[in-house]
């Protein structure tokens, strides 16, 4: 299905980690990441159907720096699972930092999925947490729900939004990232790493929609 197709009941959109935190003035902020907001409730008026991702850490996580004697945020780590880059203390539990922009008001969102809550994995996909193998649930909801494509847009580009994209195509849905409605950290290249890794994959990288 092209980028153009008209919108329909088997579509979803996911607006991942629109978060104070990663905003400006946040404590991980994603350069311009507020900007996505208006283009995402623009893109929100013409779905059905909306899925919210929210980050969601205790204190202490293991993906920040900060329980890591002598390391810096953005540095990175071997935990059980693997490689991680440790990250500034943000988005923790019900704090003002995880709360969604106060600008995000999407009222028909359906579903709010938090990840990243077990303290010794972090979780940027929405279907797998770092480990690459702990499920969220979500392909089981969107499957049972019967959508077939997901429309990705949120914060940040080269992480979460990354990690959800390649998943849910790896997982069989058709999968379009919307621009307009991301920014992304941009650590070591790793903005044009995730356009390359999309487009190989088959995810449809549209700027507006
Ligand atoms: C994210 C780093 C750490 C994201 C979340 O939402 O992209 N990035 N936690
Ligand atoms: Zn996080």
């Amino acid at each position: 299905m092209g980028v153009g197709a008209a919108i329909d009941d088997r579509d979803v959109l996911l607006v991942v980690d629109v978060q104070n935190d990663f905003c400006p003035g946040g404590a991980l902020p994603v350069p311009d990441g507020d900007a996505v907001v208006a283009p995402i409730l623009r893109l929100a008026e013409k779905f059905r159907h909306v899925v919210l991702t929210q980050d969601w850490h205790p204190a202490g996580h293991h993906s920040f720096a900060s329980v890591h004697a002598g390391r810096q945020p953005f540095d990175q780590v071997t935990l059980a699972y693997g490689d991680q880059i440790v990250w500034p203390d943000h988005c923790v539990q019900e704090t003002e930092g995880a709360a969604f922009h106060r600008h995000l008001r999407i009222p028909h969102a359906a579903l709010v999925l938090r990840k990243g809550f077990r303290r010794e994995i972090d979780s940027y996909s929405a279907f797998f947490e770092n480990d690459r193998r702990t499920p969220t649930g979500l392909a089981g909801y969107l499957r049972e729900r019967g959508f077939s494509r997901v429309v990705v847009v949120g914060l940040a580009l080269d992480f979460c939004v990354r990690f959800s994209a390649e998943d849910a195509r790896q997982l069989g849905f058709d999968v379009t990232v919307v621009e307009e409605g991301c920014r992304g950290i941009d650590v070591d290249g790793s903005v044009a790493a995730t356009r390359r890794t999309l487009v190989d994959l088959g995810v449809s990288l549209a700027e507006t929609m």
